[in-house]
Parts: C-alpha cells; structure tokens; sequence
C-alpha cells in the first residue's frame, strides 16, 4: 500500500499543473479589442495612426466616415475597417514621396475606404499575407494604386481603382502567389495591372476598361496565369515585353474577354499559351472573323495573337462565370454567349437557372452553358421566353459536367433551364373507388327505402288498431 501512495500523488501534482498552466496561458492570450476612430465625434481616437500604435495584433481599428489626411504604417497584424467606402477618406496627398498606407506586417486587413493621393503609392506592401478587400483606391501618380513589392500569397480583391498612374503593380522576384480578382480598374494612365520579375500570380475576374494597357508583363513576369478577365476599350489589351533572355513566358491566357482595344495584344520575345485547351477553350476576341460550322461555341480556326503566338480555340462569343453554392459546395456554371447575358439566378427551390439574353435584333445568338449535374439533372428542358427549345447536349459532356447549345433569333429573351419534369402520372386505374362508393351508396339508398317503409308500416298498423279500439 505505502508504495501506491506516491505515484498517486505524482500524478495528482501533474494534474493540477497542467490545469494551471492551461489558466496561465489563457490569461496570457489577451482578448482582441476593437479601437474606434472619427475625424469629428467621440471615438477613441481622432487620428488612424494613433489607433495603429494603440492596437495590438489581432485588434481591429474601426475608422468611422470623414476625411483623414494622414500617412500611414501598419507593422501589426491587425484589421483596419472603415465605416463606409465612399465616405472613409485617407488622403495621403500631405506626405511628400510616401505611402498613404505602407503594410510591413503579415496577415493585415484594409477593407472599406478611399485611399487616395498617395505621393509615392497609395498602398504599399512589402509582407505577406495581407487583403485589400473593398476599397476604392484613386489618383496616384507614382507607383500604383497597390503596389506590392517582395510580398507573397498578398489578395486584393474586390476593390475599385481609377485614374491611378498603375493600378495594381506587382514587383520584384519574391512577389509570388498573390491572388487579384474581381477588381475593376479603369482610366489608368500607364498600366492597369503590371506584373514585373514576378511569377505564379494569379489575376482573374478583373475588369480593366480604358487604361492605357490592361495588364502588362516584364522583365521575367512567368507562369502567372490570367483568366477570366474583361480587357475593354484599352489602348493595348495585354502587353508582353523584354528583352531577349528576360522572357515574359510560360504565363497562361484563357476565358479572357478582349473587347475592342486598339491593340489586343502586343507581345516581344515572349512565349506564352493563349488557350486552355479543348473543349475549355481559349480567349473572346471582338475581331476574331472565323465561323463555328460544328456549332461547339469554340471557332473553328485559331486566332493568331502575333508571330509567335496563336488562340487554338477562339471563343465565339464572350466567356461568364458562375459560382453557386449548393448544399455546401460551390461549383461554377460557365456561359459562352454571343448575346449580352444579365440576371443569371440559380433557384435553389426549383433547380432551375434563369438569365437573360440581349443582342441586336434579328442576328442570330447562342449559348453554350456549362451545367454541374449535381445542380440539375438531365435530361434538360431549355424555355425561350417560354417556349421550349431544342439543345444539343455536346460530346464533351461527362457524368459531372452538361454543356448545351442551343441558338435563337435576337432580342431581349428569357431563358430558363430545368430538369424535364417526369411524364404525368397515369390516371388511376377506372372507376374502382367509385364504384365502392356507389356499391356503398346504393346498400345506404336501399337500407334507408326499408327503414322508412318500416315507419310508415309500423305508423299505419298503429293507426289501425287505435281507430279499431276506437
Ligand atoms: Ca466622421
Ligand atoms: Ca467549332
């Protein structure tokens, strides 16, 4: 007994340790706080870098609307939120040869401001991990809108940049795995994104509308991949330049939409693919004149994009991307259309997509629409403005994915897209329950016949006898 007695009490000791130490080590991990700021009412404070040097990382400085014209530097992980995009205003106009806002720290957050007149970039990072996530970022001269110099696996997304000398400048060997999507970019004077010595971006769903060029490659810009962008009304598309031995190559184009820009692409010394193969397809060319005599969506000749280069599998009409989640998946519903699409809905009730078609009256239009089968299963019924249609279902289809084609004379249409519904149930075999019923119904016509003549009978010989005694 005596000798079971202190391992008992070692593990006793060992318990309340970590216990212990459990505590200790949730009081050192402090609770994030949240910091307020307002240029013109009660906050805590009324200068941004003053809520940045109070804060700790994992705090989030909350900017309420107003103009603050301020220079700035993040070195702490923190979330820098302001109130309103439109109407929270960091102004860097007052800092000669600075950043609006310099991140040095990983792992920050900007989200919902104007950052504007930055003298050197308006925001600049040098770290990783960081999101510039929904902000509008205007009329920087210098460097760019974002410009991101050595940083890595960096998202800028969402954001609206205008009238900035570059819109979103990515430099320098070790700017690598950023992710820039969904932004618009317009009215820049030089580039709307410039990727320089920099490789594996990844630049999609961005809309770059009357810039001098769209996006433009340099000087070793490799293996970034670009698609699913929109390059309207540039003076150049996409630009790709250098010198020999410092190749912009191996980057990848696909499911980019080039619209009516003066040069669609300008490319020197420099290798790069222009199509994802088939049946993916490559790029939309608004100049592209070849036909689709197998009705694929895909012309059937390739696009050359210069001497070297050349689109295998032009796109006959523009290239859209959807992304629904369904039962906690997401899963993408792509449309090569040569109408204006708008409205796209998917009804989760009814599995149905829904869009809208538009194009110049009595031109000939069509869709090919890639379908998950997990969202709706064929076979398929397609309703032009209510009017069922025919589709081909393409060879390229698989047991996950549908892909339909299907053609309609132009204007403004509705289309919708469903599983067939089964045939009707047949009518219930004839007359059975009825004639239960009726058998049922006689039996009661027949029993309550009996029931009264007994009555009446009954009434009758009643009154016999008492007339009789009478
Ligand atoms: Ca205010
Ligand atoms: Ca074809």
């Amino acid at each position: 007994m005596k000798f079971r007695v202190f391992p008992w009490i070692g593990l006793t000791l060992l318990l309340i340790g970590i216990v212990t130490l459990a505590f200790n080590v949730q009081s050192v991990k402090a609770e994030s706080k949240t910091w307020t700021v307002d240029d013109d009412g009660p906050a805590d404070f009324s200068s941004i870098q003053a809520a940045i040097n109070a804060a700790s990382s994992g705090d989030t400085v909350f900017v309420r609307s107003g103009i603050y014209s301020e220079t700035l530097t993040i070195a702490k992980a923190i979330s820098l939120i302001g109130e309103n995009r439109d109407f929270t205003i960091i102004d860097g106009s007052e800092g000669p040869g600075s950043q609006a806002l310099y991140i040095n720290s990983n792992g920050v957050l900007v989200t919902g401001f104007t950052v504007q007149n930055g003298t050197h970039s308006n925001i600049m990072i040098v770290s990783d991990d960081n999101k510039i996530i929904g902000n509008r970022i205007a009329n920087n001269t210098w460097m760019g809108g974002v410009y991101v110099q050595y940083g890595a696996q960096n998202i800028i997304q969402d954001n609206i940049f205008c009238n900035n000398r570059q819109g979103i400048y990515l430099y320098w060997y070790t700017s690598i795995n950023n992710l820039v999507i969904n932004n618009s970019i317009m009215n820049s004077q030089s580039y709307g994104i410039e990727i320089w010595y920099s490789k594996n971006n990844t630049i999609s769903g961005n809309v770059l509308k009357s810039n001098y060029e769209g996006i433009r490659l340099s000087w070793e810009a490799v293996n970034n991949s670009i698609f699913e962008n929109t390059l309207w009304d540039n003076y150049v598309g996409v630009s790709l330049s250098c010198d020999i031995g410092d190749e912009s190559s191996d980057n990848s184009f696909y499911h980019n939409n080039f619209l009516d820009n003066t040069n669609q692409v300008t490319s020197f010394n420099s290798i790069s693919t222009w199509d994802d193969g088939y049946p993916s397809g490559g790029n939309y060319w608004s100049d592209y004149t070849g036909v689709d005599a197998d009705g694929d969506g895909i012309g059937d000749t390739p696009y050359i994009v210069d001497g070297d280069s050349q689109d295998n599998y032009p796109l006959k009409g523009m290239f859209s991307n959807y992304s629904v989640s369904y039962q906690e998946d997401a899963y993408d519903v792509t449309i090569i259309c040569n109408s204006t699409v708008s409205g796209f809905h998917f009804n989760y009730a009814e599995g149905t997509i829904d869009f809208d078609v538009a194009g110049v009256d009595s031109t000939a239009g069509f869709c090919r629409i890639m379908i998950p089968r997990a969202l709706i299963e064929s076979p398929y019924t397609i309703l032009v403005d209510g009017q069922e249609v025919a589709y081909t279902e393409l060879s390229l289809s698989n047991s996950a994915l549908a892909f339909l084609y299907f053609t309609y004379s132009h204007s403004t249409h509705h289309v919708k897209i469903m599983a067939t519904p089964p045939p009707p149930a047949p009518p219930p075999v004839g007359g059975t329950t009825i004639a239960i019923e009726s058998k049922h119904l006689s039996l009661w016509i027949a029993s309550t016949i009996l029931m009264m003549s007994l009555v009446v009978a009954s009434n009758i010989y009643l009154e016999r006898k008492k007339s009789e005694k009478e």
